[in-house]
C-alpha cells in the first residue's frame, strides 16, 4: 500500500481512490450514472461534492443523467421529484427538515441507490453520508438509513478577534481574512463549509465572545454578508457575538442601560440592518457581565433583562439570542462553581421564546475532568445550549494528543437525575427530557490557518466527532473514532485498532498527567500552558490554583458538601447523596467534592498521597505507551503526518512529566511524605519548575484598549 503525503487539509474528505481494488469495481458498477434533481445552489454543491467525491474515490468521470431504467444509478432528489416508482418505496414522513433517507432499492437487473429528504439541505447531509459510506468501505447493498438531527442548533463558535488573533487558539490565525473580504473569498471559506456540512454543523459565530463591537458596523457586516452567501448554500448561518456597549462604543449613545428606550430602538435597527443584507443571519452570542465584558448589570439590571432585549431586536426576523451562563464575579465570594446556577435558575421561564442560555459543560472552565454544571435538568423551561470546548486550552494546546470526543461522551451521558435515574445530560440537550421546542449544542472551534487547520494531525477528530455528536449526543465515542480515522487514515485493521484505543485512552491519560482524582484549574495563569499550582497571588481569588486545590497540611481538594461550600445542593439530591458521601463518591471527582486528609485510604489501599503520585505516574505511562502503539503504526501512515504525531507526542511525554513533577514536588511542601516507590523521580527542583516563565505563550487575550 502506498501513500501519498498529505498535509491534512483535506480532513476526513480526502477523496482518494479507493484502495481495495474489488471493492472500488463494485462501487463503480452501483454508480454507472447519477441522477441529480435540478434546483438552487444547495444542488449545485451536491453536484460539485459528487464530481469532486466519487470522481476521486472511484476514479471516474461522474456522469449525471436522467432517471434510467438500464444503468444503476445514485438518485438523490428530493422526496417531490423522486421518480414515482420509487415514492412508494420510502417514507418521509418520520424524518425532519435536515434529515434524509438513503436506501438500496432493486428495479429488475438494476440496483438503485436512493438518497432523498423533504429539503435540499437533508440531500446535501445525505450526499455526504453516501461519500462516508465509500470511505468506509462499507457496503451499499440493502442500505436502509434514516438520519435526523437530533439537536437544532449545531454551532462552532470562533473565539476569533479582528486582527485574526484568536483567543485560546492554537493553530495558526484566524481563517477570517477580514481585511480582503467581501471582495475576496478564500478557497478556505468554501472547504470550511463543506467540512461543516458533512458533519451538520449548521451555524457558526464568527467572532469572540470578548467581543469587539466594531463587527457590527457597515463597514464589517459587509464582509460578514460575503462570509454569509459562502455558507448559506452548505446550510450553515452565521451569528455574531455582541459586545453590551456596542450602542455607546459605535452607537454614539451615552449609555447601553436595556431598558433605555434609546438603547432598544439601536438594537432593533441594528438588528434590521443586519437582516436586511443576511435575512437568514443566526443571532447574537453574548457574553456579558463576565471577565471584564459589559453588560446589564453595569446599569444594575439583569441578564434576564439584557437577554430580553437583544431577542425583542431580532425576534421579527426569527433570529435568536445566545447568551452565556459563564460568569463568575470578582465581588463574590461564594464558590465560583455555584455562581452561574444562582444567577440564572431563579429565572428559569422568563426569558423570550428565542433565547437560549449557553452553559460550558462544567460548572468551573473545561477542565479535563468536571462533573457536570448543575444548570443541566435544573432549568425545565428555558432552552440550554450545550458549551464544548474544542480548542484545548486546557488539555494541551494543539501539542497533546487528547481524543475529545470521549470527554464529551461522558458528559453527555452524566445523570443528572432531574426526572429520576437515567436523566442523562444528553435527555437535557436534546430537548427529551422536558420537551423543549429549541435544542442547541456549540463548541469552541479549535480552527486556524494551519495547514491542517487544527494543528495536531488529531485534533481535526475534535472537531469532526463534536459535530457528530452535535448531530446524535447518544453516539457512542469509540464509533465516531472508527468513522474518523478510516476516512482519514484508511481502512487497514491493524492501523485502526491500536490507533483507536490510543485515542479512547489518550483522554484519561491527561487527567492523569495534569489533574487527577477531581484535582482542577492548577493551571500556570493566564495562558494556562503548563502547571502552575503553586500560583496564589492573583487579584482575584477564583484566579488563583490555590483556591481550587486548597492544599494544605491537614490534606488537599475542594470541600463542596454541606460542611463546605454546599455546591453539591445544586444537583438533585440523587447526585447529591452518591458524590457526597466518600464511600460513594466516585474517585474521579474525590478532590472537586471533597478536602481529605493525606493519608486518606483509597479504595486501592493506599494513601491519597500514593495514589495521587500513581495517578500522575500512570500518566505518563500512559503517554509513552501511545508512542510505542504511533511507532508501529509507521507502515499505514504517510510519512508526513507520521512524523508530525511522533514529534508531537515527544512533546506531550515531556509536558507529562513536568506536569508530574511540578505538581508532586509543591503538594510534598504540605505532605511532607516520600513519593510512591511506583513514581519516578522529578527530573528537577520544584523552584526550577517555579521558575519557567511563558510570556509569549501562544492564544492568550489580546488587549484592544
Ligand atoms: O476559559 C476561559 C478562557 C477565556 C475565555 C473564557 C470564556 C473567551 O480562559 O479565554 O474567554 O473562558 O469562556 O468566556
Amino acid at each position: 500500500m502506498s501513500f501519498s503525503m498529505n498535509n491534512g487539509y483535506d480532513l476526513w474528505l480526502n477523496y482518494t481512490i479507493i484502495s481495495d481494488e474489488a471493492l472500488l469495481k463494485t462501487y463503480q458498477n452501483h454508480f454507472q450514472s447519477i441522477y441529480l434533481n435540478d434546483g438552487g445552489e444547495t444542488i449545485e454543491v451536491i453536484k460539485k461534492e459528487l464530481k469532486m467525491g466519487l470522481g476521486g474515490l472511484l476514479d471516474m468521470e461522474v456522469q449525471f443523467k436522467p432517471y434510467d431504467v438500464s444503468e444503476n444509478q445514485l438518485i438523490v432528489s428530493n422526496y417531490g421529484n423522486l421518480p414515482d416508482s420509487f415514492k412508494n418505496s420510502v417514507d418521509v414522513s418520520g424524518i425532519t427538515g435536515e434529515g434524509y433517507i438513503i436506501k438500496t432499492i432493486k428495479k429488475g437487473k438494476q440496483s438503485y441507490t436512493v438518497v432523498t429528504a423533504t429539503e435540499d439541505i437533508g440531500l446535501l447531509y445525505g450526499t455526504f453520508h453516501v461519500l462516508r459510506t465509500l470511505k468506509m468501505h462499507q457496503s451499499l447493498d440493502g442500505l436502509h438509513i434514516e438520519e435526523s438531527p437530533k439537536v437544532d442548533l449545531r454551532m462552532l463558535n470562533h473565539w476569533d478577534n479582528l486582527d485574526r488573533t484568536i483567543e485560546r487558539g492554537y493553530a495558526g490565525f484566524s481563517i477570517w481574512n477580514w481585511q480582503t473580504l467581501p471582495d475576496y473569498i478564500d478557497q478556505r471559506y468554501i472547504d470550511y463549509a463543506r467540512a461543516n456540512a458533512s458533519i451538520g454543523i449548521n451555524g457558526t459565530a464568527l467572532t469572540n465572545v470578548n467581543a469587539n463591537a466594531l463587527i457590527l458596523t457597515p463597514q464589517y457586516l459587509e464582509k460578514v454578508k460575503a462570509l454569509a452567501d459562502v455558507f448559506r448554500p452548505y446550510g450553515i448561518k452565521v451569528y455574531l457575538t455582541a459586545r453590551f456597549s456596542a450602542p455607546m462604543e459605535i452607537g454614539g449613545l451615552q449609555t447601553a442601560d436595556p431598558l433605555d428606550s434609546q438603547v432598544i430602538q439601536w438594537w432593533k435597527d441594528k438588528a434590521a440592518e443586519i437582516y436586511k443584507s443576511i435575512p437568514d443571519f443566526g443571532g447574537f452570542l453574548v457574553k456579558a457581565n463576565s471577565e471584564g465584558q459589559p453588560g446589564p448589570q453595569n446599569y444594575g439590571r439583569t441578564h434576564l433583562d439584557g437577554a430580553n432585549l437583544l431577542a425583542d431586536a431580532v425576534a421579527p426576523f426569527k433570529g435568536k439570542v445566545i447568551w452565556r451562563a459563564f460568569v463568575y464575579s470578582e465581588h463574590d465570594a461564594e464558590d465560583r462553581a455555584k455562581q452561574a446556577y444562582s444567577e440564572f435558575v431563579p429565572d428559569d421561564g422568563k426569558y423570550h421564546d428565542n433565547v437560549l442560555i449557553q452553559v460550558k459543560n462544567g460548572p468551573i472552565d473545561f477542565q479535563p475532568r468536571e462533573p457536570f454544571h448543575p444548570m443541566f435538568g435544573a432549568m425545565p423551561n428555558t432552552p440550554l445550549v450545550m458549551e464544548f470546548q474544542i480548542t484545548k486550552e486546557y488539555l494541551g494546546f494543539a501539542t497533546h494528543l487528547v481524543y475529545l470526543p470521549k470527554l464529551f461522551e461522558e458528559v453527555l451521558q452524566s445523570d443528572t437525575y432531574q426526572k429520576g435515574e437515567g436523566s442523562t445530560v444528553a435527555k437535557v440537550v436534546d430537548g427529551s427530557l422536558y420537551n423543549k421546542k429549541l435544542t442547541a449544542m456549540a463548541g469552541v472551534s479549535n480552527i486556524g490557518n494551519d495547514a491542517n487547520w487544527t494543528g495536531h494531525p488529531f485534533a481535526q477528530a475534535d472537531w469532526y466527532g463534536f459535530g457528530r455528536l452535535a448531530w446524535n449526543p447518544y453516539m457512542d465515542s469509540e464509533q465516531i473514532a472508527d468513522e474518523w480515522l478510516r476516512c482519514t487514515f484508511n481502512n487497514n485493521n491493524n492501523f485502526l485498532e491500536p490507533v483507536k484505543k490510543l485515542m479512547l485512552e489518550s483522554r484519561e491519560a491527561v487527567v492523569n498527567y495534569m489533574n487527577p482524582l477531581g484535582l482542577h484549574h492548577i493551571f500556570d495563569t493566564g495562558h494556562h500552558y503548563g502547571p502552575g499550582p503553586w500560583v496564589g497571588n492573583l487579584s482575584r481569588p477564583e484566579w488563583n490554583p490555590v483556591y481550587y486545590h486548597k492544599a494544605d497540611e491537614a490534606g488537599v481538594g475542594f470541600d463542596r458538601t454541606e460542611t463546605g461550600s454546599d455546591a453539591l445542593s445544586q444537583y438533585a439530591p440523587e447526585f447529591k447523596e452518591k458524590f457526597g458521601n466518600l464511600e460513594t463518591c466516585p474517585e474521579e471527582y474525590l478532590l472537586w467534592f471533597h478536602h481529605l486528609p493525606w493519608d486518606y485510604k483509597l479504595k486501592s489501599g493506599r494513601t491519597l498521597w500514593d495514589g495521587l503520585g500513581i495517578k500522575y505516574q500512570q500518566g505518563v505511562d500512559q503517554v509513552r505507551e501511545m508512542i510505542t502503539i504511533w511507532e508501529d503504526m509507521k507502515p499505514y501512515v504517510d510519512e508526513y503526518r507520521h512524523n508530525q504525531v511522533s514529534m508531537l507526542l515527544g512533546i506531550q511525554l515531556k509536558e507529562a512529566k513536568w506536569w508530574r513533577d511540578a505538581c508532586m514536588l509543591y503538594f510534598q511542601t504540605f505532605s511532607k511524605m516520600d513519593f510512591p516507590e511506583e513514581m519516578e523521580s522529578p527530573e528537577h527542583t520544584l523552584e526550577y519548575y517555579k521558575s519557567l516563565k511563558f510570556p509569549y505563550a501562544p492564544g492568550i487575550r489580546p488587549r484592544w484598549d
